[in-house]
């Protein structure tokens, strides 16, 4: 291997690394608009800690409690919100919103895949 090729490899070697399986920190949104998560399913990994940082689009609060994955409820405004989980268990664990938001409440969901 030549010197241009090998520090080609170290380079494409390190991006790989550089870059995580599973995201530490996400962003979600609360759309009060379209009644919606964004994303509306987040894969976490078991025993690694996540940031999650909520925020809503202004207007009406919402709220989730996930206690298979270790969020309490939260409050989401347009102020935002961070918490950080770390899931105890593999599985999948549906979410949806826990504060009654408007016409479109009842369909604000999402879920969490811990693997
Ligand atoms: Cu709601």
């Amino acid at each position: 291997m030549n010197r241009i090729a090998l520090v080609a490899g170290l380079v494409a070697g390190s991006l790989v690394l550089a870059a995580p399986a599973f995201a530490r920190d996400v962003d979600i949104t609360a759309n009060g608009h379209t009644f919606a998560f964004s994303p509306n399913v987040v894969t976490l990994k078991k025993g690694v800690p996540t940031t999650l940082h909520f925020k809503a689009t202004p207007g009406a609060p919402h709220g989730l409690a996930v206690p298979g994955i270790g969020l309490a409820n939260t409050v989401i405004t347009s102020a935002g919100t961070t918490v950080t989980v770390t899931p105890k268990k593999a599985g999948t664990f549906p979410a949806n919103c826990t504060i009654v938001c408007g016409a479109g409440h009842d369909h604000m969901a999402m879920k969490f895949v811990v693997k």
